[in-house]
């Protein structure tokens, strides 16, 4: 299935019915007085966080989504039935964002949550509502009220409690399916992974966590080069990330100079996403020698100037995996633990998030506005030369 994580929509609520104007006529029974009914209300339109569910696709294709109308009132006091709600399923982790007012609408991030997109319209007022001691015989309705319309952006990021990261080759994917049972491909030309790639890591009975394999990064992403940077976003709720290194290359400054590319990229991207907790993972380790291994892993730490955490793993066979997600298992719980204790904590990493979202979502946009005005660009050059070659045609045929 093809991996959508966004997806632009136009949302429409039903219209209200309108009211009737209509008075009882039967036989025997003279001035039967007004009974128009009201009409029925519009249906709204919902969106709601369903489990079973990983990418937007279903919104790849349909964009417009409208409820259904209320029905009209009718006389004998029959009011009109009413628009029925439309329901829009979404995976959890998907944010609604008003595509107008650049404003997020709403965060799903358990299942069954359920919010209000677009209002229906109200219903109109048949004129059996206006007799009054004083007016009769009414002849006032009112219509119906259209629904809310809005343009919205849905935006879905894997929810995962770690995320990988690092260049292409790395070993992100391997390092995935040795601890989960996550089966990504895993191959030895750079871009394998293209979309995101979720696994459970089991470390005991009732103790797991969720990791993400994204597609690699490399240099200039924030400028569009490879994939570009906007599969960062997918760690934005991450509680740790773990920066895959790959310590075995042909040059020696290759690990350390592309370590710095990818700080560079995170920060370029968000520096509140560079602000979070990082580890180092040099992977590829069985490929150096045994005696050998112990300096260039501390070499590389050194050149980073890295003060965080450092863990060496042969994520192709599973060399130092399980210790690194004891200690990512303990990590995750601790923190739990202090944001249960401490609400101001907990509210600053819900703004952290939002900050992190942010970040990445202007940037993000900066980047497609950027591909836009190149490809504008491209096209005015593609004309401008058609142009001139009409201009050699006609010349040519002068000459004859
Ligand atoms: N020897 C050795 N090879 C590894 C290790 N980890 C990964 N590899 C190899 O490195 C190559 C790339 O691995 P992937 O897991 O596809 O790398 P990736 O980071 O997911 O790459 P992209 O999906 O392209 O971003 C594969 O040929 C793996 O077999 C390791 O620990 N030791
Ligand atoms: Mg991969």
């Amino acid at each position: 299935m093809k991996f959508v994580d966004e997806a632009p929509v136009f949302v429409e609520a039903g219209k209200g019915g309108n009211g009737c104007m209509s008075f009882r006529r039967e036989k025997f029974i003279p001035n039967g007085g007004p009974d128009g009914g009201n009409g029925g209300k519009g249906g709204g339109v919902y969106v709601e966080a369903e489990n079973n569910l990983n990418t937007l696709v279903d919104y790849r294709y349909q964009r417009k989504f409208k409820a259904t109308n209320g029905e009209q009132g009718s006389g004998a006091n029959c009011t009109g039935k009413q628009g029925e709600d439309l329901v829009l399923k979404v995976p959890v982790g998907t944010t609604v964002i008003d595509e107008d007012l650049e404003e997020v609408i709403c965060d799903l991030t358990c299942v069954g949550q359920r919010f209000l997109l677009a209002k229906g319209g109200h219903n109109g007022i048949g004129n059996s509502c206006f007799k009054s001691s004083t007016n009769r015989a009414p002849r006032q309705f009112t219509p119906g009220k259209p629904g809310e319309e809005r343009n919205l952006r849905l935006e879905l990021k894997v929810i995962a409690d770690v995320g990988l990261l690092g260049m292409p080759n790395a070993g992100k994917s391997t390092f995935i399916r040795s601890v989960s049972h996550a089966r990504p491909k895993v191959a030895d030309y750079p871009f394998t992974t293209l979309v995101p790639n979720l696994g459970v890591v089991s470390v005991q009975q009732h103790r797991s966590f969720v990791i993400a394999d994204i597609p690699g990064l490399i240099e200039g992403a924030a400028n569009g080069a490879g994939l570009g940077i906007r599969f960062l976003k997918h760690l934005s709720r991450c509680r740790v990330l773990l920066h895959l290194v790959d310590v075995a290359q042909h040059d020696d400054a290759a690990p350390v100079a592309e370590a710095k590319a990818i700080i560079n990229e995170l920060v370029r991207f968000s520096p509140a996403l560079a602000r979070r907790d990082r580890w180092l993972v040099l992977n590829k380790v069985d490929l150096l020698p045994e005696d050998g291994r112990e300096s260039v892993c501390n070499r590389i730490v050194s050149e980073l100037g890295w003060e965080g955490s450092v863990y060496r793993t042969a994520a192709i066979n599973g060399l130092g995996t399980e210790r690194l997600c004891q200690d990512i298992m303990c990590f995750i719980e601790e923190k739990n633990r202090q944001e249960a204790e401490d609400k101001v904590l907990a509210r600053m990493e819900t703004e952290h998030c939002a900050r992190v979202e942010e970040e990445g979502r202007i940037r993000i946009h900066e980047q497609a506005e950027q591909r836009r005005l190149k490809r504008r660009h491209m096209m005015n050059k593609e004309v401008q030369f058609d142009e001139s070659e009409d201009h050699c045609k006609v010349e040519v045929t002068c000459t004859h």
